[in-house]
């Protein structure tokens, strides 16, 4: 079984979102291509999914500054600015992601003392969110990514796919997807490559 993973594609990482991903709404139109056309047997979108005071907020914290370095529970943590608070705009997913084909959300980042970048796990490795669980009881054997952003959300859940679920095949689609720093996304592909991840593009998918 093959299963499409969509990372984060919500408002608040588009332009005019909270914690904009550059041309992070240029990857909709492919992402929907993918949904019809990539012979997925299970499509999951996962969710950032905050409460309002969560930690990974600068405003949660004296004197810190969006995008500042900081520390939540005693980790370093990068400040965001405020964004994807639960049930407000900029937590909706894109209103053009053809939602209706999507088998399972898995919404994520819901405890205020620890961040998730990952859709599979918290960021200090410790509350599972049960995606990996679902995609073993779907027999999935395969998983593509994409989505926002490429640096943060898509590679830890890469990295936490290749990890957790020892033998399948993982590939990032690198077209499908974007990152909010251009270095930042050189080293998360490298990342990536290193921990058996394949770069694949939407051409190889969909003109098989
Ligand atoms: C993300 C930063 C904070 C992401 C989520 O989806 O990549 N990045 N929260
Ligand atoms: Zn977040």
């Amino acid at each position: 079984m093959k299963a499409l993973l969509l990372i984060d594609i919500q408002n608040g990482f588009c332009p005019g979102g909270n914690l904009p991903v550059p041309h992070g709404d240029e990857i909709v139109p492919v992402a929907n291509r993918l949904i019809r056309d990539g012979g997925y047997d299970v499509i999951v979108a996962s969710q950032d999914w905050h409460p309002e005071n969560h930690g990974s907020f600068a405003s949660q914290h004296q004197g810190a500054k969006p995008f500042d370095m900081g520390e939540l529970s005693g980790k370093p943590q990068v400040m965001w600015p405020d964004h994807c608070v639960q049930g407000t705009h900029d937590a909706e997913f894109h209103p053009d992601l053809a939602l209706d084909a999507i088998d399972h959300i898995q919404q994520k980042g819901e405890n205020p003392a620890v961040d998730s970048y990952s859709a599979f796990r918290d960021n200090d490795q410790g509350a599972l969110t049960g995606l990996a669980a679902y995609l073993t009881a779907q027999q999935v054997t395969e998983i593509d990514l994409c989505g926002l952003a490429t640096d943060y959300c898509v590679k830890f859940s890469a990295l936490d796919a290749a990890d957790m679920l020892p033998g399948l095949k993982i590939r990032f689609i690198e077209d499908a997807s974007r990152g909010i720093d251009p270095e930042g996304v050189k080293a998360a592909i490298a990342e990536m490559k290193a921990n058996g991840v394949d770069i694949v593009t939407s051409r190889q998918i969909l003109h098989r």
